[in-house]
This record gives C-alpha cells, sequence and structure tokens, in this order.
C-alpha cells in the first residue's frame, strides 16, 4: 500500500450552530480542521496509508485533534508537541443570500513556532509516495514557509512526489510584509501535482487570463506547465454559488498533453461546504494512487468535493461505495 504524508497545521473550528452569527450564538461546535489533515482523513476513509505530520501543544486540545485523525485511520506518530497554543477559527456558516464568513485565532500556535528542523522527514517520507501540503502553511510565517521548503526538498531527495494545493487565503497573506508568489513560486517548482484553478496560477505568475471558462482555464494551465517544468497535473474546480444553499460545481485536471472536465454538478440542500476543496484533492489524489485514468480520477474528486457538502465538519469521510454510488446518480436509502 502506498503511503501518503500530509503536512499542515491542525486547528479546531468553532461553528455557531443554526447558522447563527458569531457575535449571537450562545454556543459553539467543535470539529477539527486543518486542510491538510483534511485530506489525510480523506483518503486514510478511502483506505489509503496516511501519515500527519504537524506539531499541537501538550494539552487536552492538541489531544483532540491528533484523536480525531487517530479516530479516522490517519498515522500521527509525526504530530508532535511543542510550545504555543492550539490553533483555532471560528466559522459563521452562510445562508442564502448571506455568505459564510470566518474568524482566523491561530497566530502563536505550535505549529506556526515550529522551526524547519523539528519535523523528521527522513523518517515521515520513508517509504512515501505522495506529500500532499498547501500554499496555508508558509502563510503562516517565515518559520512555517522555511518548514514548508524544507519538507518538499526532502520529498525530491526520498523520491516522494509532491501534491501542493494552492489554498490561497487572504486574511492570512495580508499580514505577510511582500507578496505571497516568491515562496509559492517556490514550493510550485518543486510539485508534481498542483490544486489550483486560473485565479491561483495568475497569483504565481504574476499575470491574469483573459477570456472565459474552460478557455481560460486552459491557457492557464498551459502557462503554469510551461513555467514549472516539474509539474505533471494541474487540478482544479470551477465553483458558481448561486447562494450559500446552491452551487454548481464542475471538475478539471489538465495534463501535459491533455485535458479532462467533468459536467456540472449542481449540489442543492447543503448542509457545510468547508472542506471540499479538500475533498476534491483527496478524491484526485485517490485515482491517481490507484492507477485509474484521468477520466475517473476526475469524476473522483468532483465526487467527493460534491459528497463533502452534505456532511457537518471539514473532513470527507466518504469511502469508495459512496463515491460510486454517487456516481452512478443512486439516491435511494442503501439497505
Ligand atoms: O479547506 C478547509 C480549511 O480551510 C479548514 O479546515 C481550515 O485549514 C484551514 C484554514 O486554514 O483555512
Amino acid at each position: 500500500m502506498s503511503k501518503v504524508v500530509c503536512f499542515g497545521e491542525l486547528l479546531l473550528r468553532l461553528t455557531s450552530p443554526r447558522r447563527e452569527l458569531l457575535m449571537q450564538s450562545p454556543r459553539l461546535d467543535v470539529h477539527v480542521g486543518g486542510a491538510e489533515a483534511n485530506v489525510a482523513v480523506g483518503l486514510a476513509r478511502l483506505g489509503h496509508h496516511c501519515e500527519m505530520v504537524s506539531r499541537v501543544p501538550d494539552n487536552a486540545l492538541g489531544d483532540a485533534a491528533a484523536g480525531h485523525l487517530r479516530r479516522y485511520g490517519v498515522g500521527t506518530v509525526g504530530v508532535g508537541t511543542g510550545p504555543g497554543r492550539m490553533g483555532l477559527y471560528f466559522l459563521s456558516p452562510g445562508a442564502g443570500l448571506r455568505p459564510s464568513s470566518i474568524v482566523y485565532d491561530r497566530e502563536g500556535s505550535s505549529f506556526a513556532l515550529a522551526e524547519a528542523g523539528d519535523f523528521d522527514w527522513t523518517r515521515m517520507l520513508d517509504g512515501a509516495s505522495f506529500l500532499h501540503l498547501s500554499g496555508i502553511t508558509p502563510a503562516l510565517g517565515i518559520r512555517s514557509a522555511a518548514a514548508a521548503l524544507t519538507a518538499v526538498e526532502a520529498a525530491q531527495d526520498k523520491g516522494a512526489k509532491v501534491s501542493f494545493d494552492g489554498n490561497y487565503r487572504a486574511q492570512l497573506w495580508s499580514r505577510w510584509p511582500s507578496e505571497p508568489r516568491t515562496i509559492l513560486t517556490e514550493l510550485v517548482a518543486r510539485s508534481d501535482i498542483l490544486f489550483g484553478n486560473h485565479r491561483d496560477i495568475s497569483l504565481l505568475l504574476g499575470r491574469e487570463f483573459a477570456g472565459d471558462g474552460e478557455e481560460r482555464r486552459h491557457e492557464a494551465a498551459v502557462a503554469a506547465f510551461e513555467a514549472f517544468p516539474k509539474l505533471q497535473a494541474i487540478a482544479s474546480t470551477a465553483r458558481h454559488l448561486d447562494d450559500a444553499d446552491r452551487h454548481r460545481i464542475a471538475a478539471r485536471i489538465d495534463t501535459r498533453d491533455a485535458a479532462f472536465a467533468t459536467d456540472e454538478v449542481v449540489v442543492s440542500g447543503i448542509v457545510d461546504r468547508i472542506g471540499s476543496g479538500d475533498a476534491f484533492a483527496a478524491g484526485v489524489l485517490h485515482g491517481l494512487i490507484t492507477g485509474r485514468e484521468m477520466e475517473t480520477t476526475v469524476r473522483y474528486g468532483l465526487a467527493l468535493a460534491c459528497l463533502k457538502h452534505s456532511l457537518p465538519g471539514d473532513a470527507s469521510l466518504f469511502g469508495q461505495g459512496d463515491i460510486d454510488a454517487f456516481l452512478a446518480g443512486e439516491l435511494d436509502v442503501r439497505r
């Protein structure tokens, strides 16, 4: 079985229930999140050997986050403890024409305080086929940016493929004195798979892509392949938000010589959209690791991205049977 190592910050998510605003809620629901951890859980639920590399405080909050990973089958030997606090984020879910909103409270987290040398990459990447990380880690500060770079260099040395999700978070980058392009470029230059759409690629290359829809995505992919010779595939979703309860999603994978795109699917009755991008990444990685055709791989990504909208919390907990049922359009109670 191939091993996937995910590297990033674990967060607790505090959500106002019943779609209340944070300011009016007398209580908050707790879930465990973190984009890369969500991918690890999504893949572990599909039967893959996943190991998380992170750092949490040595207290009940850190234990809860690591326990969440173990509960869903993700290995936590790489989740160390260290000084600092648990990173949090607060979510007020949207409703109708009111969008969701997020407040980060993660400065000084154990993960953000960790140095590149605190992670044992020789051990963690031993036998790994993929390292997955995202643009959230370098956005946390100089130390995390250095740790992300060390991680991808170690993956290259060990012969593991690097999967990188742009995951642009404006709130995090706005605290940086310089623009994110330099560090993101260094990371993507060492990556084999990029999760990101034309906007992420615009940010990386410092240029806009004209046109609309598929044409713009194609142009962006061509430019990214030219700028980053190591990249083998670029996977992205196109999401149109009709409102907070109804989205339209299509998925696409570009390789150097072909593009694989799905039809648009309407996702209604949304329970929780957070983590649908991570679910998409888990579905695509699942297809790649199991050697599926690209047509199937992109549909796996789409299936998990859509299914995630039906589940509270940040992670996809679906198995192959759920993907197959989704793709077959089965809606009857399964009994
Ligand atoms: O993709 C979902 C993530 O955004 C969520 O789990 C929290 O990692 C997170 C972040 O930094 O936004």
